[in-house]
């Protein structure tokens, strides 16, 4: 058996579960230069995380993620907490040479990315290796968006097209959960699923978001105080809250190489439950990415004959394509929980083979430097600059 990753994970609730599942899958399905064993997962209440252990198939568990990190049998430490432990706990786990995969958005504040993509680079010089996990990069459609850019397919890229769209939150008497909570979550539907099409369509196209002008807005602006949650679910009290986050954010940007873009992230799309989408047009076609048929990429060749256009439809499962060789015949279909699995075996790959992974801390500053200037922007209601890394 090869050498050993041993992981300490940090919060079970929906991204601990999938990442759990990432990390009991990933050595099953790829050959990689490391084997990751989970050795313990951390969360606050003791009988909640002694459950998930179980569950999740965590070989200890404790309710002190310092402890995690003091152990010298955990070489990674996986972050799925809510935003504002992530700095902490991943500025702790650099400063003991443990490698970090912490989940998006990196941090709640530019100045707490700042400080941890520094930490990353100074732990870099150690071999100490880090990722944030913007899993949709590691869906294969969306690779390969990235690939057929890369080789020009669609030459220059003039339009491009993001929506997120959900709708968990459209009942008024969906209680405050942590995550419509500005000191822990940072922000709303903009930091949450905002910062995936940001990071989405900056990794297809290769390009940067340059200057925003946005628009942010809450819609319901109190709701019951929460008496128990679990991912997207809860139950609410009779006593109320303040809602203190963004409901929906929608802005226009510039990219570098000229193109332009719409951005949509809400969670009050009524309907849409998990509704991604990317469209990129450019000068010889489009590609066309819906999370509603991730196995699919569409594509317009506009070089081909004018009768012979049209908008195909790539089924994204031949072992040429991303990540696809290790799973099923042609035309059998993956899921969401597969781009978990993939993000691990390309983090693992990174670290056994000594090169950093992507997205680094520092890819992950650049999002929320994004993030920062959309803020910014709906504050003022102008064009503004995205600040420099
Ligand atoms: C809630 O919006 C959420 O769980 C996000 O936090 C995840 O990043 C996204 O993948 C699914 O929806």
């Amino acid at each position: 058996m090869a050498e050993q990753l041993r992981v300490g994970m940090v919060g079970y609730a929906f991204m601990g579960a999938a990442h759990s599942q990432a990390w009991r899958t990933v050595n099953h399905a790829f050959d990689l230069p490391l084997w990751a064993r989970m050795r313990v997962v951390c969360g606050r209440s003791p009988d909640g995380v002694a459950a998930a252990a179980a569950r999740l198939g965590w070989e200890s568990h404790t309710t002190d993620w310092r402890s995690v990190i003091e152990r010298d049998d955990v070489d990674l430490v996986d972050i799925c907490t809510p935003g504002d432990t992530h700095a902490e706990i991943a500025l702790a786990a650099l400063a003991a040479g443990k490698h970090v995969l912490c989940e998006k958005p990196l941090a709640n504040s530019v100045a707490e990315a700042r400080e941890m993509a520094a930490a990353a680079t100074a732990a870099q010089a150690r071999g100490v290796r880090t990722m944030c996990g913007f899993n949709y990069r590691r869906v294969p459609a969306v690779a390969l968006m990235r690939r057929m850019v890369e080789a020009g397919r669609i030459g220059e890229i003039r339009h491009v097209r993001a929506v997120y769209l959900q709708d968990w939150i459209v009942d008024p008497e969906f209680p405050l959960v942590w995550r419509l909570r500005k000191e822990v979550a940072g922000s709303g539907a903009l930091g949450d699923i905002g910062a995936h099409i940001i990071d989405l369509t900056q990794f297809v196209t290769g390009r940067s978001i340059r200057s925003v002008t946005a628009a942010t807005e809450t819609f319901v602006k109190s709701r019951p105080l929460p008496t128990a949650s679990s991912g997207l679910s809860a139950s609410g009290s009779a006593e109320r809250g303040e809602v203190t986050v963004d409901d929906a954010a929608l802005f226009l940007a510039r990219l570098d190489g000229g193109a332009i873009a719409t951005y949509e992230a809400t969670r009050f799309a009524t309907g849409r439950k998990n509704g991604l989408r990317v469209e990129l047009n450019g000068s010889l076609g489009s590609l066309v990415f819906d999370f509603e048929r991730m196995n699919e990429l569409g594509f317009y060749d506009a070089t081909l004959p004018a009768a012979d256009q049209g908008f195909s439809r790539i089924l994204v499962t031949e072992p040429e394509h991303p990540y696809m060789a290790a799973w099923w015949p042609p035309g059998h279909l993956i899921g969401y929980e597969h781009s978990f699995t993939h993000e691990m075996r390309d983090l693992i790959e990174a670290i056994g083979v000594g090169k950093d992974p992507a997205p680094s801390f520092t890819d992950a500053l650049q999002v929320q430097l994004v993030l920062d200037a959309v803020a910014r922007s709906a504050a003022t209601a102008r064009w503004t600059e995205v600040e420099s890394i």
